[in-house]
């Protein structure tokens, strides 16, 4: 590195190219990146562990920039560092449509960009899981994982409730690799926190189980004397630094003036003056951007030698940590699979999925060991614990199975950290009804095409007793809604595994187990190799003769369809049944085989125990029986008949149109 560089030349190189981005897009926000280029500067400079020349290195530390707001933050650290294919160009183009620099950043779509942030607490919840995953895999691989996770968070990253749950989760698990640097600045968009917040951070993270202190968050030697403590602690820790937003403007520093606007023009050469930054917009001077890339280069020594490392370890230890890394299961993993569904075939288990679902990891988890499952303390009711899957506990990480404890956001956005670093297949699991409490990570891990493989059961009014607060009833619509989030609802054993195969396969989308709490028959008793519920739908039972009714049903209503069926063809009406265990992936076929699956009857009813959207696209104005208000407490079978979804009302829907 250019030792004549100053710590200050550097820094200011991250507000110039942050101000005067915000100021050529006319919209953006420089106060973050103006404010916590001090801290960046030190802890690019002097501690992460990563290599411009590789920047998916597995056993790099991972940088998540929680206030995604400050993405030019990111985006100056990955031009000015080297890594990917950032070029100033680029900075130029910062919030242009198909540029590599998005108003917040995008993982997948920038090099360099560990996770998607913007939605405030994400973040920081995210990270959690990533340093979790690097803790589980230590305990697997040893020496091969050893990493810490960075997280720069702002104040409104830290009011967001999920950050509760994801500091108090990693503080039990004393996740100590997680660092999180707070841009402690008093400043959200209204005004100052004052307006609506006074909470001690610091004690609170303490009351977590974190080390936490104060720091000056413009003191460079204060910033790395605690960023080094806080490697060597065995708490995670936080780090509160005092920092003024929009470091450098004249009239809007420490405002919120600052937060999310262009500065214009005066305020800009005021800054510039302030800063002593005479350079031109876009211009970092030759050496100070020599030092910079310097940086980027620091760690191609720890790079080579973890890549030797590597090459060091049995074959078997190095071809299964590859494997993992890239996200292959096992080669085995289809005819374990099919070995199971023809057994399922023969034996016919009359069950509910909930059940179903745990018979299916017996078998799935000891032939996929990266599949890590858990639930938000409903293990006993979402059936998601088997043998192989042992608990992890604070001190012992070799297990693979999370106790989240009733934080549902928290355990979606870690398990979307967890999948993010790689080497693990999450899965989280709770009551389907409360999808709600963490829509906001299944809505990231969808835009992100993460794959984390959800449990959610108690799917209907078939969970019975517990009333309509627990009986999901728009959720299957809405969940449909997210793009790219596979809603898996099957309706016997066979169907359930083959979803489990269908989630675990693909790699680039989240999904959704729902399972019943009520035991279903068996439809599927004549094996078959191909996985039929991975085409989202497909005839169950066919019709007698040419059909003048499809029954379109998923999960437990698919029982009600059938025994429709059999009512219809004692009246003479031929009708057949088609199970729709995934919509998005049905919609996802090829248009002639969906036109088959549809087929021609004139007439389509639907039946699925919540609204009726979502179907139209398959039942076009046919009728529906379903929800149409919330559910109510009663045993299931009561509530069956007095919603009036039953075999007689499914088939007095279709004799209606006949
Ligand atoms: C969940 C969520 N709610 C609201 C917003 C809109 N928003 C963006 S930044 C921000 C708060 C800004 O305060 P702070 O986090 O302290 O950032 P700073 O202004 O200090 O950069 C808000 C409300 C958001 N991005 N995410
Ligand atoms: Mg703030």
């Amino acid at each position: 590195m250019a030792a004549n560089v100053t710590h200050d030349a550097m820094a200011n190189a991250i507000r110039a190219l942050s101000m005067d981005a915000v100021e050529k897009a006319k919209s953006g926000h420089p106060g973050l990146p103006m404010g916590a280029a001090d801290m960046a500067t030190v802890l690019f400079r002097d501690l992460m562990k990563f290599d411009a020349g590789d920047p998916h290195w597995p056993d790099r530390d991972r940088f998540v920039l929680s206030a995604g707001h400050g993405s030019m933050l990111l985006y100056s650290l990955l031009y000015l560092t080297g890594t990917g294919d950032m070029g100033i160009e680029d900075l130029k183009q910062f919030r242009q449509v198909g540029s590599k620099t998005p108003g917040h950043p995008e993982y997948r779509h920038t090099v360099g960009v560990e996770t998607t942030t913007g939605p405030l607490g994400q973040g920081i919840a995210t990270a959690v899981g990533m340093a979790l995953a690097e803790s589980m895999l230590a305990a697997e691989f040893g020496d091969l994982v050893d990493h810490h996770t960075y997280v720069l968070a702002s104040d409104g990253d830290l009011m967001e409730g999920v950050s509760q749950e994801a500091i108090a989760i990693a503080g039990h698990l004393r996740l100590n690799k997680l660092i999180v640097l707070y841009d402690n600045n008093h400043i959200s968009i209204d005004g100052a926190t004052s307006l609506s917040d006074s909470v001690d951070q610091v004690a609170r993270f303490k009351s977590a189980g974190w080390r936490a202190g104060h720091i000056d968050g413009h003191d460079p030697k204060q910033i790395l004397r605690a960023l080094r403590a806080a490697k060597r602690s065995d708490k995670p820790t936080l780090i509160a630094c005092k920092t003024t937003i929009g470091f450098g403007a004249p009239t809007r520093a420490g405002t919120n003036k600052a937060h999310g606007e262009a500065l214009g023009a005066t305020e800009i050469a005021g800054a510039r003056a302030n800063l002593h930054w005479p350079h031109e917009p876009f211009v970092v001077p030759e050496d100070i951007l020599s030092a910079w890339r310097s940086v980027g280069r620091r760690g191609k020594g720890k790079r080579n030698k973890w890549r030797r490392l590597l090459k060091s370890k049995p074959d078997e230890v190095r071809a299964e940590f590859e494997r993992r890394i890239a996200g292959d299961l096992p080669k085995n993993f289809d005819d374990v699979v099919n070995a199971y569904k023809q057994k399922l075939a023969a034996d016919a288990p009359e069950i509910a999925t909930r059940k179903a679902g745990e018979a299916a990891l017996k078998i799935i988890a000891p032939a996929v060991p990266e599949l890590a499952t858990g639930s938000a303390d409903l293990t006993g009711s979402n059936n998601t614990k088997v043998e192989a899957t042992k608990e992890i506990t604070p001190t012992d990480k070799s297990g693979r199975y999370i106790h989240w404890g009733i934080r549902e956001h928290g355990m979606a956005a870690a398990c979307n950290g967890i999948a993010l670093h790689g080497g693990l297949i999450p899965s989280g699991a709770s009551f389907l009804c409360f999808t709600d409490y963490c829509r906001p990570s299944l809505r990231l891990a969808a835009l992100m095409g993460v794959r984390v493989c959800h449990v959610f059961t108690h799917d209907s009014i078939g969970l019975g007793e517990d009333g309509p607060t627990h009986q999901p009833v728009e959720h299957l619509a809405a969940l449909r809604a997210i793009p790219n989030l596979l809603m898996f609802r099957p309706a016997d054993s066979v169907e359930t595994v083959e979803c489990w195969q269908a989630a675990l396969k693909s790699k680039n989308s989240p999904s959704i187990m729902a399972l019943t709490r009520q035991n279903l028959p068996a439809f599927r008793r004549t094996h078959v190799v191909e996985n039929l519920s991975a085409l989202g739908a497909y005839e169950i039972s066919p019709a007698n003769g040419k059909a003048a009714v499809s029954i379109f049903a998923s999960g437990s209503e698919v029982s009600i369809a059938v025994a429709a069926q059999k009512i219809l063809a004692d009246k003479g009406v031929a009708a057949r049944v088609v199970s729709v265990p995934c919509m998005d992936l049905f919609f996802e076929q090829s248009e002639a085989y969906q036109r088959s699956v549809i087929g021609d009857a004139p007439i389509k009813v639907g039946v699925e125990a919540a609204i009726r959207q979502s179907w139209d696209a398959i039942i076009g104005d046919g009728p529906f029986v379903g929800m149409k208000s919330y559910g109510a407490s009663g045993t299931y079978k009561a509530l069956y008949e007095h919603f009036g979804i039953t075999p007689q009302a499914v088939a007095d829907a279709a004799l209606a149109r006949v």
